[in-house]
């Protein structure tokens, strides 16, 4: 089983405030995907961005392209901020014993007006097939139409989904799919086709600063994909463990 897990940054970073890793978060999910590659689960690692780029795009306007020399600068900034996150998760996933390689969007992803024309997965294929754990991120990228974009680690996930993954798992800050977010909303712990309109009216944007959308537009191509996705809280790796082994934990997993 190739998984696809989607490390989120409201997890891995304190999205509030600006270049803060959560290394404890970080430790614990390495330990976790680390058990759960000994035990034969072969892994596609995404992260989101966190604070080193949603606050510093949001200030530079970056969602909307950039159109001149210090937009180039800002931009090559944001991603140099991107690399030195994913630098963090790479050196986890490795003390944690796993051969984990880092690509980044901006080198191998082009957009046209924010959505992706040309991912260039060939070397990351192929390293997952040789039994590497390719790691990559929400980055900064090249775009056909307004120069420059951002692409969220959810998009990335949704190409793993139609490609070479078999199950998806997102690490959010949330217990799963809520009925409310506001922290009285009570887990839908299956969505499936029949349900799937319903429980999507439940679903609101998530809380701090997201220059790619909240939940919302994160889950709303998930029902299109053929395989299996989870939605966990990555605050307790344990719950993640028990989804992927499929057993029952807090958790909301789609069914096509
Ligand atoms: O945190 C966003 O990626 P995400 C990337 O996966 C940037 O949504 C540059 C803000």
């Amino acid at each position: 089983m190739l998984v696809a897990i989607k490390l989120g940054g409201s997890v891995i970073t304190d999205k509030s405030r600006l270049k803060t890793p959560n290394i404890e978060n970080i430790n614990n999910l390495a330990k976790c995907i680390a058990e759960l590659w000994r035990g034969g689960i072969r892994f596609i690692v995404v992260h989101g961005a966190g604070s080193y780029a949603h606050i510093p795009s949001k200030k530079y306007g970056l969602a909307d392209g950039i159109k001149n020399d210090e937009g180039k600068l800002h931009f090559a900034e944001v991603h140099s901020f991107c690399e030195e996150l994913s630098t963090i998760i790479v050196n986890a996933l490795i003390k944690n014993g796993l051969p984990a390689i880092s690509f980044h969007p901006a080198t191998f992803v082009i957009q046209k007006n924010k959505t992706p024309v040309e991912i260039n997965d060939m070397l990351i294929n192929k390293y997952a097939e040789k039994g590497f754990v390719p790691v990559t991120h929400g980055d900064v990228v090249l775009d056909e139409e307004i120069n420059t974009s951002i692409i969220s680690g959810d998009k990335l996930m949704e190409h793993f989904g139609r490609t070479i993954a078999s199950k998806l798992v997102f690490a959010t800050d949330v217990d799963g799919l809520l009925t409310r977010i506001d922290g009285s909303g009570k887990l839908i712990r299956r969505v499936t086709k029949d349900n799937f309109d319903d429980v999507m009216n439940a679903v609101g944007g998530s809380q701090n600063t997201d220059v790619t959308g909240g939940m919302a537009s994160k889950i709303c191509n998930l029902m299109d994909l053929k395989i299996e996705t989870i939605l966990a809280n990555g605050n307790y790796p344990e719950r993640i463990k028990n989804a992927i082994k499929g057993k029952e934990d807090i958790y909301t997993l789609f069914t096509p």
